[in-house]
């Protein structure tokens, strides 16, 4: 799992570096990956954009989002810190199937993930969600609310789309910061839970 506390220098007064935390954001394609990772960064981020073409315009759907010129062809990366001891790395992935062949890179070490929904195309959520769910790794439900679009509440999207009741489902926008930052701090603490209800499970140490 891709944390670690250490201290540097081993003296006294020596500054404890922060636990570091990697974390996902997926999705469907133009669900707002980039946008959010954009709005939380506190670096800034690194984005692998691609102009969308005309001759892609078969395969890259833009209804919705019609104003999107480019698309994640590899990742994006940033970083936010929640609090002085605890930091998030951002890995946002590309939204497109064809890049498929990234995800189990990128997912490497993950302590858990975003996936991010447009309520329009719910369906193109399913493969991230079972992607998370086969692995094991924690995830939240974000449905960013583009605006004109029919607002549904968590538990209907918990329904529609076959979530387990443990599973965070919440609304966002991905534009903002605040709503962005809400929904890491979820996967944290969702994943948090679920190591603990782990390590509670386990049988106690002999020593
Ligand atoms: N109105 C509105 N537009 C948004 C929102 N989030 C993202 N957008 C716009 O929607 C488009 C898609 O956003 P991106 O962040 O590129 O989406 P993505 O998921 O990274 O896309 P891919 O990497 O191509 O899969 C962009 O034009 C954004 O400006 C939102 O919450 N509301
Ligand atoms: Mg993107």
């Amino acid at each position: 799992m891709a944390f670690g506390r250490s201290k540097r220098g081993g003296g006294k007064t020596a500054p404890v570096e922060p636990v570091t935390l990697k974390i996902l954001v997926a999705g469907g394609f133009g669900v707002g990956k980039t946008t959010l990772v954009g709005a939380v960064s506190e670096i800034r981020p690194l984005r692998t954009e691609e102009t969308l073409t005309e001759a892609g315009s078969a395969v890259d759907d833009t209804s919705g989002v019609e104003s999107k010129s480019t698309t994640t062809v590899a990742m994006d990366f940033g970083r936010i810190t929640i609090k002085e001891d605890l930091v998030l790395y951002l890995f946002g992935t590309p939204g497109q199937d064809r890049f498929w062949f990234l995800w189990d890179e990128l997912a490497q070490g993950a302590l858990g993930a975003v996936v991010l929904v447009d309520t329009r195309r719910l369906e193109d959520s399913f493969a991230g969600i079972d992607y998370f769910e086969r692995r094991g790794i924690p995830f939240t439900v974000a449905v960013n609310c583009f605006e004109g679009t029919d607002r549904y509440p968590p538990e209907t999207i918990r329904e529609a789309l076959d979530l387990d009741a443990h599973v965070p489902v919440m609304l966002c926008d991905a534009r903002t910061r605040q709503s962005a930052r809400d929904v890491l701090v979820s996967v944290v603490e969702h994943a948090m839970r679920i190591a603990d209800r782990a390590a509670g499970s386990q049988p106690a140490a002999t020593s």
